[in-house]
């Protein structure tokens, strides 16, 4: 005899008030016991809530959104004989969180380069036999938020994936079989399918703590995603790095008379960033193909000019931009800088404030350094790289002087622009810091 049972939030340890962020079931649908009605995710986790028994969906009794606990009911579902009711439904499966940071410096669904699993996956024999085919291209796929983070972190590409879960979803032991075959197919065959044709070998699996005490620290969320994209940049672009010294003597004297001034108005103090922004805006006209992104086989060539820097915070590196620079005098660029600089210190950029830039600055001059090789952020064309201005002896016909060096390092992607080029837009760079009234010529 059929009976309608209340189908509940099963035992999910210390977690309360848990947003619904997935429906996977609808009135009418069949299912079986532990087939994934819905799927929650807390700051810490997600989790997909198992059905305890099977039958006929009568009534969904959450929507998108609601805020549930252990003990909500979920579902109202029919079954056909009371005894497939299990006594107690099982835990729900804790994944890790699926979000992405709002603070994240990504470009948000560009595919991402292959990483080797840090630790081996099982693959239970039960869910290897009988998949479904793979899909084709485009077509639409079933998997919980988890899966599609596990995907997106071995940079596997989910259509291609045969599916072992009911109606065609894809379990995280599918993605598993999936990297295992891969990585298991004959050296030199193509692993396109991993997103790039890469034939790499696994990663290193050293067991550290042989050799002495270790401590495991999971990476932050920004970490997590800017290693992936900065990854992809590093392999896919085929960048090379120019140096360049600009002799900032005069700039640095004028913008130190500029802040004491301010300081005694109580305006805002003038960086050395906000002038090298500048310098870039200027170039960047002058040398349009660095104001550019390759698609296929077409260059894009922007009209506006968004400067994005990179910065530093306790939780990773972001890239704020500044928008319409050409529009902006250097103080208003300044005071722009400093107030998403603290905005990214504290977390709180929003996706608005790191997206649409142009060219991006790396500026780590307060810091030290004397000139490194930035990665390009893709999909821009070039990054200049800044390091800590030094006093330094030049010779100029006649005698030795001490001048303020500034260092340069502009990477730039070699399919757009060439080392000519790339050296006459790091000299004119160079050339508006010596003398900020070139600009005007
Ligand atoms: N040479 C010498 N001194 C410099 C300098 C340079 N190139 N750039 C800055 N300084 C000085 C500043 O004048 C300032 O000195 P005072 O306090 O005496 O005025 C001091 O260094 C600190 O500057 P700052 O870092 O606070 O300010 P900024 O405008 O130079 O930079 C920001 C702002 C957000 C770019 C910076 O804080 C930051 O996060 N830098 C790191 C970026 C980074 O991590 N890049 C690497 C990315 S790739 O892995």
């Amino acid at each position: 005899m059929s009976q309608v049972i209340e189908v509940k939030v099963p035992a999910i340890g210390d977690f309360h008030d848990i947003p619904v962020i997935e429906i996977a079931v609808q009135p009418g649908d069949t299912i079986s016991v532990d087939d994934t009605l819905l799927t929650l995710e807390s700051d810490k986790a997600t989790m997909d809530v198992p059905s305890s028994v099977a039958g006929v969906v009568k009534e969904v009794k959450v929507k998108l959104g609601d805020k549930i606990s252990e003990g909500s009911v979920v579902a109202l579902v029919e079954t056909s004989d009371a005894g497939e009711a299990k006594a107690a439904p099982e835990p729900a499966k804790p994944a890790p969180a699926a979000t992405a940071p709002a603070s994240a410096p990504a470009q948000p669904e560009a595919p991402r380069p292959p990483a080797a699993p840090s630790q081996p996956v099982p693959t239970p024999a039960s869910q290897v036999q009988a998949p479904a085919p793979a899909l084709p291209l485009g077509a639409k796929t079933h998997a919980s938020p988890s899966v599609r983070l596990f995907a997106r972190e071995l940079g596997v590409d989910l259509t291609k994936v045969p599916a072992s879960g009911p109606k065609g979803r894809i379990l995280r032991d599918d993605i598993a079989n999936f990297v295992k075959s891969v990585m298991q197919s004959p050296a030199g065959a193509p692993s396109a399918s991993l997103g790039v044709g890469l034939d790499l070998l696994p990663w290193p699996k050293v067991d550290f703590a042989k050799f002495g005490p270790i401590d495991v620290q999971p990476l932050s969320r920004i970490k997590k995603i800017s290693a992936q994209n900065l990854a992809r940049n590093w392999v896919m672009i085929p960048a090379v790095t120019y140096h360049e010294d600009a002799d900032i003597t005069e700039l640095e004297a004028f913008r130190l008379a500029l802040n004491k001034e301010s300081e005694k108005s109580g305006g805002a103090k003038i960086t050395m960033l906000a002038f090298i922004i500048k310098a870039c805006e200027l170039a960047l006209k002058k040398y349009p193909e660095f104001n550019s992104s390759l698609e296929g086989e077409n260059l894009v060539l922007k009209k506006y000019f968004n400067i994005g820097f990179a910065a530093d915070t306790p939780n990773g590196l972001v890239v704020p931009v500044i928008k319409n620079v050409d529009q902006k005098s250097v103080s208003q660029i300044a005071a722009e800088c400093g107030e998403l600089a603290k905005k990214a210190r504290d977390g709180k950029l929003g996706p608005a404030d790191m997206t649409g830039a142009c060219f991006t600055i790396s500026s780590v001059g307060g810091i030290g350094g004397t000139q490194f090789s930035p990665i390009v952020n893709a999909p821009e064309v070039a990054i200049l790289g800044v390091s800590k201005s030094v006093m330094k002896p030049v010779w100029n016909g006649k005698e030795f002087l001490p001048r303020l060096i500034l260092p340069l390092s502009l990477s730039a992607d070699h399919r757009v622009i060439d080392g000519a080029l790339a050296t006459r837009f790091n000299v004119y760079v160079a050339q508006l810091l010596a003398d900020m009234r070139r600009a005007l010529v």
